[in-house]
């Protein structure tokens, strides 16, 4: 017994360090198939000892415990929340102030990301990781550890033992996994997240960690909430410190003296901010000595020693080739911009909304402009303005044509409504966007029924209206693509 105590304990150790190295430093040191092969064992070997599975063995990443609901859970340190800034002069006012408490000339500040996800709190005695829960309104959250065991990032064991730690970070789904994750929602027919922070929240807010595990959330650590057996006495040192107990720690930290350099700084975060692999909505600058945040104190809500600056929407200029219609469920028709492809946050953009022909109106969009498109955290982009002075004559005005576009009967447009309307129940466009709304989760949720498989059906005519759906035959289907 005391053989396999061991070896399993070796196998924790190695597959701990692994994954650290793996999905903490992003230096991976072996191959899947070495990895995959220990794992294994050890699931085998905690199969037949259950006596000595632990809630922090690597095994316990997969999920698998179904809850029935979450248990709230009272914070001991509030998790506040962050005041912000918009502005340069914003940030100097708050600079002014920190400055006048403190007097001194010229505040030592940290200057980091703010990555836009979930702020969560992960609590550790004796160096195991035993709860996680969300934020909620900062005095009481909810206990989401199974769901939080699963994220690949959070060490389940630190590399020092220390009695006590409770550390915030905050939990968001990468943009590569959000764009794969949504497009697997599309086909088969499940709602879309909005962004990447929705599609975080919605996984971690799963009674079934099985599917939180599925949806491969990551993490960036950020402050020590509560320590027992380490003295710390700056941010700089604590967030060096939880890197070397495992943590993966908010990146781009470093230190600044006064106003001019920490703004220069938040510039230069936001610069970066497109080619990141994650969302950031800003960019906090704290101030680094704990012993000069005591002096400053905090209000009821926000510490006054920290400001988060606050990034605009994303904006891009791009060419509107063409303005497309379309027909929805309801019969309103909807312009959209054709656009010349743009990178903007992060992923290609080639559509954004023009809302209705009131607003190209007033806008006065036409086809050739230039225009500056912007991506406010939702995945639809919109066309916000144009820019005139890039007009050469041969732009041309768009009119919403008399027929819809897709069955040429006319349509109507109401008195003081600015939606445009085809009134034809026979309409295919209609017919095929009732047909999805009709599959879709919050209808009769059918699943694997989503946009694409309704198109091939309707275009293989073999079906003609929701009817038609409860007369398909598995052979109607294997000849389809996806469904090989
Ligand atoms: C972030 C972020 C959020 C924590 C304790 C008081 C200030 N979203 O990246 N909050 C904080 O700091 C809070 N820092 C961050 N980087």
């Amino acid at each position: 017994m005391e053989t396999i105590k061991q070896e399993i304990e070796q196998l924790r150790l190695k597959l701990n360090q692994y994954n650290y190295e793996y999905y903490v430093l992003d230096n991976p040191t072996v191959d899947d198939f070495t990895y995959d092969a220990l794992m294994q064992r050890l699931i085998a070997l905690e199969e037949e000892y259950p006596q000595l599975k632990t809630p922090d063995s690597p095994t316990q990443r997969v999920g698998g415990e179904v809850l029935e609901g979450f248990v709230e859970v009272a914070h001991q340190v509030q998790m506040q929340s962050l005041g912000d800034v918009f502005s340069k002069e914003e940030f100097e006012d708050f600079d002014r102030r920190t400055a006048n408490a403190l007097g001194i000339d010229k505040v030592e500040y940290a200057v980091e990301m703010k990555i836009d996800g979930l702020s969560v709190s992960l609590e550790y005695e004796n160096g195991a990781f035993v709860r996680g829960s969300t934020r909620g309104n900062g005095f009481v959250g909810e206990d989401i550890t199974t769901n939080l065991r699963t994220v690949s990032s959070i060490p389940l064991k630190l590399k020092e033992e220390i009695p006590y730690l409770e550390v915030r970070g905050e939990v968001f789904m990468p943009r590569e996994n959000f764009l794969r994750l949504n497009e697997q929602r599309e086909s088969i027919g499940e709602p879309l997240f909005a962004n990447p922070r929705n599609a975080a929240a919605g996984s971690l807010r799963q009674l079934d960690s099985k599917i939180t595990a599925q949806r491969k959330l990551d993490i960036y650590v950020f402050n020590v909430q509560q320590i027992e057996g380490k003295e710390l006495s700056s941010h700089q040192e604590s967030l060096q410190y939880l890197s070397f107990l495992g943590f993966k720690t908010i990146p781009h930290q470093n230190l600044f003296y006064g106003a001019e350099e920490a703004y220069a700084e938040i510039q230069r975060i936001g610069e970066m901010r497109g080619e990141l692999s994650f969302d950031i909505d800003g960019a906090v600058a704290k101030v680094n000595q704990f012993s000069q945040r005591e002096s400053l104190g905090t209000t009821t809500k926000t510490p006054r020693w920290a400001i988060a600056y606050k990034f605009p929407a994303e904006q891009q200029e791009s060419k509107l080739l063409d303005v497309a219609l379309q027909v929805g469920r309801t019969g309103v028709v909807t312009p959209n911009a054709v656009l010349q492809p743009v990178r903007i946050a992060g992923s290609t953009v080639s559509r954004a909304t023009l809302h209705n022909i009131d607003y190209i109106r007033d806008k006065d969009i036409r086809i050739g402009d230039t225009v500056v498109i912007q991506k406010a955290g939702d995945i639809i982009p919109e066309v916000v303005r144009v820019l005139t002075e890039k007009r050469d004559g041969t732009e041309q005005v768009f009119t919403m044509p008399d027929t819809c576009p897709a069955c040429d009967e006319p349509l109507y447009r109401e008195e003081g409504e600015a939606a445009v309307r085809c009134q034809n129940s026979n309409c295919p466009a209609q017919q095929m966007r009732s047909i999805i709304h009709f599959a879709s989760r919050p209808a009769m949720d059918i699943e694997g029924l989503g946009p694409a498989v309704v198109e091939q059906l309707l275009d293989e005519k073999l079906i003609a209206d929701v009817g038609d759906l409860y007369f398909l035959k598995f052979e109607d289907l294997v000849a389809l693509e996806r469904f090989g």
